[in-house]
């Protein structure tokens, strides 16, 4: 494998998924794998979660690790070819993707969607330059467009909880109080359309993601009748994708929020988020504090993609 965009470059899922539950049952089968390889991860944007099951997972393999935080030390880097550098940015990515290049075997990038032109954004013009300059192979640690890592490690969760076998998700907008890229619903979307499920998608109106990704799946306005008979909730908030409003909020509306009341229209679902989550936003105290919430081994399951993709990666190298 030489990029991780999109679930595509996984090529058959349901071989990806044995052997993501390979790593799983033995994460350490192929700990000299890595041996003087380094992994890079660079970081345009926060994160908990991706930063540690990812550097975990090189560990995993015997990799090297090494974080840059372009935005806690690294030079400010101008994104645009063409602009005269006369103001506070003091590199081009354009150097400095090729430098971070000659310093590792395989690089990591977060860089969210910026909601100041929908054309960059949409192109995911960031990664790609990743992809195009470094010389490495590259995977996406959330782009702007699409999360794979996390809808990845989503699947190995639905599958290990699952009890029938073409379970029932819904993937439900919830409130929040700051405009949210589209990266991890288009994702969810993109790999519950191969996945062997009953998918529907619910959301007030104005939110609909984009066609490419949602791909006829249905979408259900009425969140309530969504969630009859749903197996899994899978709740997440996004600004709008569509124009004019690319990047705003429309609603903070509470009503869409997850709480007991909602749950219990389920067959006893289980409730998941990516994290990091607002409670009392999204979901209430009780329902993310409850039984049905995996949560916590969804995000434990970020190491298991995480790793399979390096592996993939890695074994490509060879
Ligand atoms: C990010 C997002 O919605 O894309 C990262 C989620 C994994 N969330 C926030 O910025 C709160
Ligand atoms: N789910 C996720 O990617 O979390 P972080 O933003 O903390 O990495």
């Amino acid at each position: 494998m030489r990029t991780y965009t999109n679930v595509k470059d996984l090529g058959n899922l349901q071989q990806a998924l044995n052997e993501a539950f390979e790593v799983k049952n033995n994460p350490y089968k192929w700990d000299t794998l890595g041996k003087n390889k380094t992994l890079l991860m660079v970081f345009f944007n926060s994160s908990l979660r991706t930063r540690l099951s990812t550097q975990k997972a090189g560990m995993n393999l015997g990799m090297n690790t090494m974080v840059l935080d372009i935005n806690q030390g690294a030079w400010k880097l101008e994104t645009e070819r063409g602009v005269i550098m006369d103001g506070d940015t003091t590199e081009h990515i354009l150097e400095a993707i090729p430098v971070m290049g000659s310093y590792c075997d395989i690089i990591g990038v977060r860089s969210f969607a910026r909601f100041e032109n929908k054309e960059f954004d949409c192109q995911d013009t960031i990664l790609k330059q990743f992809i195009q300059y470094s010389g490495k192979p590259v995977f996406s640690m959330e782009g702007a467009i699409g999360h794979p890592l996390q809808a990845f490690a989503d699947l190995i969760t639905i599958e290990q909880y699952k009890k029938t076998d073409r379970p029932k998700v819904v993937l439900t907008w919830a409130p929040h109080p700051k405009a949210l890229p589209q990266a991890v619903p288009n994702s969810f979307a993109d790999f519950m359309n191969e996945a062997n499920v009953d998918f529907v998608i619910t959301h007030p109106k104005g939110y609909e993601l984009d066609e490419k990704f949602v791909r006829g799946a249905r979408v259900e306005y009425d969140q309530r009748k969504a969630f009859e008979g749903a197996d899994f909730i899978y709740a997440k908030n996004w600004s709008a994708f569509q124009d004019p409003h690319y990047g705003q909020i429309l609603s903070k509306d509470r009503d869409w929020t997850v709480d007991t009341e909602k749950m219990a229209l389920t067959n006893n679902a289980y409730f998941m988020h990516c994290l990091p989550v607002r409670r009392n936003m999204i979901v209430t105290d009780d329902v993310i504090e409850s039984p049905q919430s995996i949560v916590i081994p969804q995000a434990a399951n970020r190491e298991v993609s995480a790793q399979t993709v390096i592996k993939r990666m890695l074994e490509a190298l060879k």
